[in-house]
Order: C-alpha cells, then sequence, then structure tokens
C-alpha cells in the first residue's frame, strides 16, 4: 500500500476520538482557553500559558493531536505590536482571554485590552494567513468600554462566531463590570463593525460568552460569579438564532470536591463527532474563600441530551 495524505487524517481523527475522555488534565497553565480543530489537530489560544495564566503580554499558541502532548507554536503578537494601546502613566496593560475565527483563508486573533481603569477596557483584532500567525494588529480598536446608557461596559471577552448557517460573522463581548453581553454582526472584511445586534441579557451572565451550533441550535455559553470565587461557574442558554432570544438553560460546570474555579471556555467538536469544553479552573483544589494562585487548561467530554440540552460536566484529572 502507499501512504496517503487520507491515512494520516485518519490516524489523527483515532487519536483525537480516542483522546475525548483521556486528555491530560490539566493541560496547562493558562486561562480563558479558545480552542479550535485544524487540520485534526487541536490548537488552544490562552491568555498567559504555561509560566503564568495572569498579566500577558503575549499571545501564543498551543496544538495537540492526542490531547496529552502539546506543542508550542510560539509568540503570536506581542504588546509591543499593538500601536494604539498607549500607556496611561498608572497602570500597565494587559492582553487578555484571545478569540480566533477564520474566514476565507485569512485568521482573526480577538483580544482585550485590560484592565477597565483608568483607561477603559477595549477591544483589538489581528489578522494573520495561518493559524499560528504572524498576526499583524488592524490599528485601532475595534470595542471600547466605558459608561453607557444602560451601565457600565467592560469591552473584554471577544467571540467571534461564523454563522455556518447564513454565513454571516458576529462578535460577543463583555462582562465583570456590568456584566452585560453585547453582540455586533461584523463587517464582511472581520475587522470592522457592520452594526450593533439588540440582544436579551441572559440570565446569570458574568462574561466569557462562547457561541457553538449543533443540529440546528445555537449555544451561548457564558461565565457567572466571580472570577476568584468558588461559584465561578458555567451556564448556557440556547436559541434558533445566533442573537437569540435566549431560552435559559442552566448551569453546567461548576465547582466540585476537588477542583475549583471552572468558567471562561470553549466548545469543540472533533472530527469523530464528540464535543469537548475546553475551559480554565483553578490550581487551588479547595477552599470557600478567593481563589489564590494560577489558573490551569482542562478539556472534558460534552453530552447532549435529544432535548438539545447539555448534561453536567464533570471535571477530571489525567
Ligand atoms: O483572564 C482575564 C479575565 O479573567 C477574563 O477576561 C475573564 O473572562 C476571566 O477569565
Amino acid at each position: 500500500w502507499r501512504w496517503e495524505p487520507w491515512i494520516a487524517s485518519a490516524i489523527g481523527v483515532a487519536l483525537v476520538t480516542a483522546a475525548a475522555a483521556t486528555a491530560r488534565n490539566p493541560v496547562f497553565q493558562g486561562a480563558d482557553p479558545h480552542a479550535m480543530m485544524i487540520d485534526d489537530e487541536m490548537w488552544i489560544f490562552p491568555t498567559g500559558g504555561p509560566g503564568g495564566s495572569w498579566a500577558a503580554d503575549r499571545f501564543g499558541a498551543f496544538s495537540s493531536r492526542d490531547l496529552r502532548t502539546w506543542t508550542s507554536r510560539g509568540v503570536i503578537l506581542r504588546r509591543d505590536q499593538i500601536r494604539w494601546i498607549g500607556d496611561d502613566g498608572a497602570k500597565a496593560h494587559f492582553l487578555w482571554a484571545p478569540g480566533v475565527a477564520t474566514r476565507d483563508g485569512k485568521w482573526y486573533l480577538y483580544y482585550s485590552v485590560g484592565p477597565q481603569n483608568p483607561t477603559p477596557s477595549r477591544i483589538g483584532v489581528a489578522v494573520a494567513d495561518a493559524p499560528q500567525g504572524p498576526y499583524r494588529d488592524s490599528g485601532r480598536p475595534l470595542v471600547t468600554g466605558g459608561r453607557q446608557a444602560n451601565g457600565q461596559f467592560e469591552a473584554i471577552d471577544p467571540m467571534a462566531f461564523v454563522d455556518p448557517r447564513s454565513g454571516k460573522a458576529y462578535l460577543y463581548a463583555g462582562g465583570s463590570a456590568g456584566a452585560r453581553l453585547r453582540v455586533w454582526e461584523l463587517g464582511r472584511d472581520m475587522v470592522s463593525l457592520a452594526r450593533e445586534v439588540p440582544v436579551d441579557q441572559p440570565p446569570n451572565f458574568t462574561e466569557g460568552a462562547f457561541m457553538h451550533e449543533r443540529d440546528g441550535v445555537y449555544y451561548l455559553s457564558y461565565s457567572h460569579g466571580h472570577w476568584d470565587r468558588p461559584d465561578y461557574s458555567v451556564h448556557y442558554a440556547t436559541a434558533r438564532s445566533p442573537i437569540g432570544p435566549w431560552r435559559y438553560r442552566g448551569e453546567i460546570l461548576k465547582s466540585d470536591a476537588s477542583h475549583q474555579g471552572p468558567g471562561h471556555h470553549s466548545f469543540v467538536r472533533t472530527p469523530a463527532g464528540d464535543w469537548l469544553i475546553i475551559y480554565h479552573r483553578w490550581d487551588q483544589r479547595s477552599g470557600t474563600g478567593p481563589l489564590k494562585g494560577e489558573r490551569q487548561v482542562a478539556i472534558d467530554r460534552v453530552r447532549y441530551g435529544t432535548d438539545g440540552s447539555i448534561a453536567p460536566i464533570a471535571m477530571t484529572d489525567g
């Protein structure tokens, strides 16, 4: 027989399928993981990474075929490459919570620049020809936080979603201060906003919105609670469109006897059709007060009911 590309692909599928229940958790230090399947390989774009999950001045990417051995794809964007960030003299600005999307052969890295004060938080976007970059910043913030008519809006946690049914692209963002979700339709170029879409606020929304579609059901999932408390958890709502109206469906991921503070996350469908949640939790395993230490990325299996519900997710260790 001859070695054909489809054989490599099939082996990749088999490895990822086998790995669905056997990721070596925690995967690595990091937070706010945005995960995608790219050519049968899982890629994770986190805040920070091995070495620290907080005050990041750069983004890296990591990939794996078996969810056990991870390859660093290097630094994909640095703070000093984003000219508009500036310096308010009072506090450093940090890069948080990347969200990645691809369209027409280009890759788009959306990211938050925090904290919120004294300069308002902002969301930027950088463009590349490949998932590992190099990414070039678009040259201006896409969204800026601040006081809004209906309460403070913190411009963090961007999630870009290209609707596989309509082809339209949306940007979801918001959290923490004001804890408000906002949604925009992105321009065809993916680096401009076409219009803001009014949406109803999903119950218990704090931050970290993620959108995925399965069998015509649109799942809006998000973090609830305080980011450094054991009540941090993941809730979700469903809709027949990516912009609601939402039907609140409850909590799916919460602290248990040996894992604390699961929150910012993404969902991925493997080539074999299994669904996984990639999320961060804390390295502190118990306690009732504010959580201390680093955040770490973990991967667990997602199971759907015939009614489109998501069963409570069990956090595992590798
Ligand atoms: O990593 C910084 C912040 O922590 C994110 O913006 C929030 O979603 C929370 O995970």
